[in-house]
């Protein structure tokens, strides 16, 4: 298999969780976003959405988009499984995996933010509220919901980490980027470190990578 990758890339970090947990480790290939190699012909042809992460399995098959990546390598490699079993549970898991992919995510990646700085005009302290903004409104009701509902426990659910931690962990990372308020979320921090606290997700983090600048 090999992997496209970015190491400050938050989607290519849940892949990069994913594949420690099934204890696989890939061909790498880096994909430097800051110098805009996302838009180079060769890896255009790959991926024509021009965004990391790609995995190109053993097959020859090309597999993008980091959820539909996830899913794949847990269809292949089950054990340990990255969703419950029963379909209620999936069903929640899935839900607050994509309350982060889906909802917050993609407001603040690069492409995004260069459009508002680059083409709107819009100033860096802008920029940066804008970042700030959309985490909080996402992780207000993360939080909101991993705090009440039954289901959560030492991880996003229950006491194995699953899809959703994959992808809480890296938009906490992405949070820390800019100075930012954790107070209000104790439940995603606490969340946070029983993750980071298994080789799986600490060997996944963007400063461990080998293109870590
Ligand atoms: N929904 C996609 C998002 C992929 C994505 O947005 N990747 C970012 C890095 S986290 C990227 O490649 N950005 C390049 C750009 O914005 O030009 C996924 O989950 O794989």
């Amino acid at each position: 298999m090999k992997l496209y990758d970015y190491f400050r890339s938050s989607a290519a970090y849940r892949v990069r969780i994913a594949l420690n947990v099934k204890g696989l480790v890939p061909e790498r290939a880096f994909v430097h976003l800051r110098r805009g190699a996302q838009r180079d012909d060769d890896y255009l042809a790959l991926n024509p959405q021009g965004l990391v992460p790609t995995l190109v399995t053993d097959g020859g098959d090309v597999l993008t988009q980091s959820l539909a990546i996830v899913e794949w390598l847990d269809e292949t490699f089950p054990d340990p499984p990255l969703l419950p079993a029963d379909a209620a549970g999936r069903a929640r898991v899935r839900s607050l995996a994509l309350a982060i992919a889906c909802d917050i995510h993609p407001l603040d990646n690069l492409r995004v933010l260069t459009y508002l700085t680059g083409t709107l005009g819009v100033p860096e302290t802008q920029r940066v509220g804008w970042y700030r903004y959309w985490i909080d409104v996402g992780f207000e009701a993360l939080e909101a919901r991993l705090a009440r509902e039954k289901a959560t426990g030492r991880f996003c659910h229950g006491d194995r980490p699953t899809l959703a931690d994959i992808c809480l962990v890296p938009q906490l990372a992405n949070a820390r980027r800019v100075a930012f308020d954790f107070s209000p979320y104790p439940t995603l921090l606490a969340i946070e470190a029983a993750c980071n606290a298994l080789p799986a997700f600490a060997d996944a983090a963007p400063a461990k990578q080998p293109d870590a600048e």
